[in-house]
């Protein structure tokens, strides 16, 4: 029981539906934690990790049909199908209700049921939204006490009558045909069924601070978007921060971590880590744009992490740190593909069976070890990159916005729009090759606009209409770039190296936004000079540095007939203003392939 009553009639009616034998208050104690953890032990949801390797960590398998986000079974369910949008799946309300609340019924009898708020952002600040999560998995449990402020704190921020967000998820027993992820942002409101994984399952992350988070933006009059946030500290002491929108699983938290290159370090560059997956953007009172991280946790990718592709990432994971479905060694150490020690002995793959890495691509777990979606949930704070404004009330000041795809061909490393709307253009358009934190065909290209397809808990039409607002709204707006770390040649190496040297990119794009550095006029936008880049100790030769800003119109011409398809989906909800931007894009190239 709390001193709020809608919270407390609420958890009733889903009691009284659900049927746990037990209603748990998670208080977020350190003692509870440690509770929690010989129960999930005990009921086999988690092991324990080898302690003097990784202290505090846990090691989790999921049930195999359940290792990403289920994209086709999200839905908004808002009163009109048109306020939901052409990209999003919808069901009514009614429909939404009806069918979760039959999934639910019963579903907890023998089990128990945890009452868990939370805040994501400070509780207290602005910023903030609290949401309570209601779950049948002690797993879950232990995710969110990583990725959010979790507990007493955010339950005294609710006082009496607070608004929060009422999340309702049952894992039930993982069964695909009772999988739904329902979101009812009219009515504050997020019901998950049948699914442990993080993206499904930890409301807080993608559900609230993204879906929910967006819709509420919208008539705030503020941004809720799918962005790292990240300081550079120059030599002169100066630290001005960007945010930047990738795809699931296109290095957000390599950048948002990154470690500078050597020559570079020496100079005195120093990274501030703020956030890596989400931001949520306010007009601050000197007219810039003002970001945090609502988050309290990184809910990272495992493969491909390791020393060189991002050392504080390892640092970070070390302690206190949930693994899931990655691959477990006898010794009760973790190893993924890409790591960067060796294979432990008698290792098990991420379904447990014994791996044999000579019989990879024969044995059942698709060949890998560790599965190429596998996590960790790590504690923010112990990022040795960590920003000391990662808790600001404020937020950090935005100097640059970055858009950033995956593509092999056609765009360069990196452009800058022309002004803030043809920006929003540039954003609406992103389109990246398919990775693994979807179900889905790797490697397939599609349109994700700001990153944020998956994510948009309403109509992106009016989505990007809300941008275009936000632009004129705003002051003193950051400069929006694009950048490609992607880019491939004919024989399909990799031009760029990407990791630590996409500062000497972010340098440029620092510079362009003081307006200082140079650049040449592109159809598609501004591209640095050849000079422009310090790639000074960059393993790049230097026709390949030129095929990395390479503007080939012919290709362009082709792309924005692609582009045309995508954005007419939108019908007549679509703003003129991003027509005229993709007919001025036409006409430049137009009349650059025509000279
Ligand atoms: C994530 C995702 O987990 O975008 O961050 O899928
Ligand atoms: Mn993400």
């Amino acid at each position: 029981m709390s001193r709020h009553r809608t919270l407390d009639a609420w958890i009733a009616d889903i009691t009284a539906l659900a049927r746990p034998d037990r209603v748990v208050w998670v208080d977020g104690t350190p003692e509870e934690k440690e509770r929690l953890i010989e129960d999930a032990v005990s009921w086999g949801e988690v092991e324990r990790l080898n302690p003097d390797k990784f202290p505090g960590c846990l090691y989790h398998r999921s049930d195999p049909s359940d290792v990403a986000r289920t994209e086709e079974l999200t839905f908004i369910c808002t009163s009109s199908r048109e306020e939901a949008g052409p990209t999003n799946h919808w069901m009514s309300p009614e429909d939404g209700y009806r069918r979760a609340r039959a999934v639910l019924k019963d579903s907890m009898r023998g089990r128990t049921m945890y009452v868990i708020p939370f805040s994501m952002g400070l509780p207290g600040s602005e910023f903030s939204k609290i949401g309570v999560q209601l779950t049948d998995s002690l797993y879950v449990v232990l995710n969110m006490l990583i990725m959010t402020r979790a507990g007493r704190a955010a339950l005294d921020a609710l006082g009496t009558n607070g608004e929060f967000v009422r999340c309702v998820h049952g894992k039930i027993d993982l069964d695909i045909k009772k999988r739904l992820i329902l979101h009812f942002p009219e009515d504050n409101a997020i019901w998950s069924t049948g699914s442990g994984y993080g993206g499904n399952a930890l409301l807080g992350k993608k559900c609230l601070a993204l879906r929910i988070a967006s819709h509420a933006a919208r008539r705030e009059g503020w941004l809720a978007e799918h962005m790292l946030i990240v300081g550079i500290e120059d030599p002169s002491g100066r630290t001005e921060y960007i945010t930047a929108a990738f795809p699931s699983a296109c290095g957000k938290t390599n950048l948002a971590m990154l470690i500078p290159p050597e020559p570079l370090r020496r100079r005195g560059y120093k990274i501030w880590t703020v956030g890596d997956d989400i931001a949520w953007l306010r007009i601050g009172a000197d007219g810039r744009l003002w970001a945090v991280n609502p988050e309290f946790g990184f809910f990272g990718v495992a493969p491909g992490t390791n020393s060189r592709t991002n050392r504080n990432a390892i640092e970070t994971i070390r302690k206190n740190t949930i693994f899931t479905n990655v691959a477990l060694g006898r010794d009760g150490t973790v190893w993924w593909e890409g790591a960067d020690w060796p294979l432990p002995p008698g290792t098990k793959d991420w379904l447990g069976v014994p791996y044999d890495p000579k019989s990879v691509g024969q044995n059942g777990a698709m060949g890998y070890a560790a599965h190429p979606n596998s996590r960790f949930t790590a504690p923010a704070s112990q990022c040795p990159s960590l920003s000391p404004h990662w808790e600001d009330p404020r937020g950090v000041p935005i100097s640059a916005i970055l858009f950033g795809a995956r593509r092999e061909r056609l765009a360069p490393l990196v452009y800058e729009a022309f002004d803030w709307k043809h920006g929003v253009y540039v954003g609406a358009t992103m389109a990246s090759e398919r990775t693994a934190a979807q179900t889905g065909k790797v490697g397939e290209l599609r349109y994700d606009p700001m990153a944020m397809l998956p994510f948009c808990g309403y109509n992106m039409a009016d989505y990007f209409t809300h941008w275009l607002d936000m632009g004129r709204r705003i002051p003193k707006p950051p400069k929006i770039f694009h950048v490609n770390w992607f880019r491939k040649n004919a024989e399909g190496k990799f031009l760029w190296p990407g990791f630590g040297e996409n500062l000497r990119v972010v340098n440029w794009i620092l510079a362009r936004s003081r307006g200082e550095s140079k650049a040449q006029e592109t159809p598609i936008g501004y591209v640095p000079t050849p000079d422009a880049l310090d790639l000074s100790g960059v393993p790049v030769k230097p026709e390949d540095a030129e095929e990395l800003l390479k503007v080939r119109p012919e290709e362009w011409e082709k792309e924005i007939e692609s582009q045309q398809r995508f954005l007419s989906r939108f019908g007549s909800r679509l703003s003129p203003e991003i027509w005229r931007e993709h007919e001025a894009l036409k006409e430049r190239l137009r009349s650059s392939v025509a000279a």
